[in-house]
């Protein structure tokens, strides 16, 4: 219903807020996520903007670039200085902070961002908290050339595999590329499986993010906070 805020979106805002209000500094160079949760902390960086601060932007996406033009944040460009904080979502998380990310697409981006940033920071609400990562389906990203010969080396693992559509066509992130949404169930060992992943020839990249995250922050729908 139009209009309407749900406690799971009262919980993403408030874990967006306080990401951007505990690790964002004036000054700096921040990278920003995509998805329903980063775009809170989006939002909150905006105001900081509005407020004076002098921030600059590396977005994730192509819809978070149009958000932060939206709100008047400078944005940068990948690789053209440092990014001291990113802060993005998460499909699922560990609490030992391993990631499946890339429900949304913007896998590749993300993972670039998170990789370069100082301190990357991950917000997420309480369903997303799992003991063993793989009941969400794994986003593999595939060059569309190297499609047929990816997915069957895929369908070696005997797991249920999707090409991703939207609205009846296939799917293109925004580097051009396929997704495969790969139903592991559950994942034992995520570093091995996307080191084995990425080395199919035509695999750009996994929603796997392994070892990257420096802090997750959680946002119960009942008010609580936690974080690891
Ligand atoms: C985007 O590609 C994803 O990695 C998102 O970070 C992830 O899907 C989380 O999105 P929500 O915050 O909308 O659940």
């Amino acid at each position: 219903v139009s209009g309407s805020v749900t406690l799971e979106d009262r919980a993403k805002r408030e874990v967006g807020y306080s990401a951007v209000d505990a690790y964002v500094r004036d000054g700096t160079c921040i990278g920003l996520g995509t998805g329903t949760t980063a775009k809170f902390a989006v939002d909150r960086v905006g105001e900081l903007v509005a407020k004076g601060w002098s921030l600059r932007a590396v977005p994730t996406s192509v819809a978070t670039a149009t958000q932060c033009r939206m709100l008047g944040i400078p944005l940068a460009n990948f690789g053209s200085e440092a990014i001291d904080v990113a802060i993005d979502g998460a499909d699922e998380t560990t609490r030992g902070r391993d990631l499946i990310k890339g429900g949304g697409g913007a896998l590749f981006r993300e993972k670039a961002v998170a990789l370069a940033a100082a301190t990357f920071v991950v917000i997420v609400t309480d369903r997303k908290v799992v003991a063993k990562l793989g009941a969400f389906a794994l986003p593999v990203e595939v060059v569309p050339y190297s499609l047929p010969v990816v997915l069957r080396e895929l369908q070696t693992y005997g797991v249920p595999i999707t090409h991703r559509n939207r609205d009846g066509a296939a799917y293109l992130t925004d580097n051009g590329n396929a997704i495969l949404d790969c139903a592991f169930g559950t994942i034992d060992d995520p570093g091995a499986l996307d080191a084995r992943l990425q080395a199919l020839h035509g695999v750009v990249d996994t929603g796997l993010f392994v070892g990257l995250t420096a802090r997750v922050l959680v946002a119960g729908e009942d008010g609580s906070t936690d974080a690891f």
